[in-house]
């Protein structure tokens, strides 16, 4: 059995339900008060030193960090459904292509998305000398017309069907909307088009 340890507030734990209704694995959910601090007590320290979410154990062993929580979660199925088969003629050439939408994701948009919540929503809970938050505001602003233009011609992020990298973007995308950013109208349809699916998780 899996569990899933997640806040009782939405948080980017809800990518990993979503990819374990994906993958129809049966797990457990263990909800935290992170208002309360749960994240930081012991016996959550112990599953993840780090003290966030979410995090999963199995088969006795702890496992975090989300995106390495759903590779490993797909490489339990048995049709790993959640990245491109290895049998497809054009693997290679798709799997970079997942890899590189992730990349440029995590490094593009949500490092300086991070640093632009610490500052707006968190009331600069940490010092950032000033000028930074404009900074993080025209990277993310160069960075999102590319990612959006990948959906000009596709369904999905990383290509033609769905995959974990959709998973991803779907947090990414709601994360921006979430502080104020006018998405591009193909990005707002592909938002639509993922929240449609039958395993998308319902609030
Ligand atoms: N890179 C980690 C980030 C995890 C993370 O930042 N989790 C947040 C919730 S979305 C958290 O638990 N924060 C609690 C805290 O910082 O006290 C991942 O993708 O799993």
């Amino acid at each position: 059995m899996i569990t899933l340890y997640k806040y009782t507030h939405p948080s980017r734990a809800e990518t990993v339900v979503w990819a374990l209704k994906e993958l129809g694995l049966d797990y457990e959910i263990k909800e935290l008060d992170g208002k309360k601090g749960d994240q930081r007590k012991p016996e959550f320290l112990a599953i993840n030193p780090f003290g966030k979410i979410p995090a999963i154990t199995h088969n006795g062993k702890h496992f975090t960090e989300s995106l390495a929580i759903i590779e490993y979660l797909n490489d339990l199925h048995p049709d790993k459904s959640l990245t491109p088969s290895q049998d497809d003629e054009n693997y290679a050439e798709k799997n970079y292509k997942l890899r590189q939408v992730i990349s440029f994701g995590m490094i593009e948009i949500e490092s300086y998305l991070w640093i632009l919540t610490k500052i707006k929503v968190l009331e600069n809970y940490e010092s950032w000398p000033e000028g930074v938050d404009k900074n993080c505001l025209s990277c993310i602003q160069n960075a999102l017309p590319i990612a959006s233009s990948w959906l000009e011609s596709q369904e999905y992020i990383a290509g033609d069907s769905f995959t974990l990298a959709d998973i991803y973007y779907h947090h990414l995308f709601s994360w921006l909307k979430m502080l104020g950013f006018d998405l591009p109208e193909q990005v707002k349809i592909y938002l639509k088009r993922l929240s449609n699916r039958d395993n998308f998780p319902k609030k």
